[in-house]
């Protein structure tokens, strides 16, 4: 039995569902909002760039795409110079009753991180720009810890291979105490970069982190996911790190796309059976969707689990 189950249904999106011209629809933060489930999703644009789509639904599997972008590159101070060159890869995460929404914002400068904010998926407000460059795949906590917010980022690296570090926050604009925490692990499935994926999910045992790592072939990268285990009280300790992934590339449109054999999440909505739903982009070109049990992702983490650094 794989411990991801696709959905029957699967690609849940493509760019024949979006009312706007796109080339892609892919890596979609997710989130619960009232009754409804949203996906933020990036989709390249005609010309190579990207921007921020919504959907929403009624059952997390059947999406209804808004007739405009949700977010495209900024016209204002201080963000503009830095979105130039696009937006990308949203996660939420739902505190102090706000949805904080991590984008990777790309310009001639390098890829930056942007934080926005929104109450009502209607308008967002941008907040700041929360790493010089180059950084990718921020996702925020949904708690605080001791009075301040938590990250998990991934700093680019030429001396050690891209790795997971945490950092912290009073205010969400000004970020410090960063510490590695999770590096790749040689001659393994993530041996060449590692990212966090969804923003953590607080589980009895600990947080849950579904992150991406890439293995390099002679064909290409392959992107795939796994999981790790935090310290519910102090997140910069892991209690495990998955040895196995937990989903590859396999179905024909994670195989083949617009950059092939890729799996890449931005975000899961935990469900109260004890479920989640995994969203992935499949192949940078279309959405998907599965389900996994949770207690068996954080089984993976303690009883089969690799070294974190
Ligand atoms: C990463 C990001 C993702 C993308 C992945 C695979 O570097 O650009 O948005 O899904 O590569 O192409």
């Amino acid at each position: 039995m794989p411990i991801i189950k696709r959905y029957s249904g699967n690609p849940i999106l493509t760019r024949e569902d979006v009312p706007y011209e796109v080339a892609t629809v892919h890596n979609a933060g997710a989130v619960k909002f009232g009754e409804k489930y949203i996906l933020l999703f990036r989709s390249h644009l005609n010309n190579g760039r990207s921007i921020i789509g919504m959907a929403e639904s009624k059952d997390g599997y059947s999406f209804k795409v808004h007739p405009e972008p949700f977010i495209t590159p900024s016209e204002k101070d201080g963000f503009k110079l830095y979105e130039e060159y696009g937006v990308e890869d949203p996660r939420i995460t739902y505190i102090d009753n706000e949805y904080l929404i991590t984008y990777s914002a790309y310009s001639r400068y390098g890829v930056r991180i942007g934080l926005a904010k929104t109450s009502d998926f209607k308008s967002t407000e941008r907040i700041a720009l929360i790493t010089e460059a180059d950084y990718r795949n921020v996702v925020i906590f949904p708690e605080k810890f001791n009075g301040l917010y938590a990250r998990l980022d991934r700093p680019h690296s030429e001396i050690s291979p891209w790795s997971i570090w945490i950092s912290y926050s009073p205010d969400l604009k000004h970020w410090g105490n960063s510490k590695v925490i999770m590096r790749p692990m040689m001659y393994h499935w993530d041996e060449m970069k590692i990212g966090p994926g969804a923003p953590p999910i607080k589980t009895s045992k600990g947080w849950l982190s579904i992150y991406h790592g890439v293995f390099p072939t002679m064909d290409g990268n392959i992107y795939r996911l796994g999981v790790a285990l935090h310290d519910l009280k102090d997140p910069s300790l892991i209690l495990g790190v998955g040895d196995n992934w937990i989903l590859q590339p396999e179905e024909i449109y994670e195989v083949t796309g617009y950059v092939h054999n890729v799996v890449f999440t931005c975000g899961a909505i935990p469900e109260p059976d004890g479920t989640v739903k995994i969203y992935w982009g499949g192949a940078d070109k279309v959405i998907c969707a599965g389900e996994a049990v949770i207690d068996d992702l954080v089984s993976m983490c303690l009883n089969n689990s690799r070294k974190a650094l």
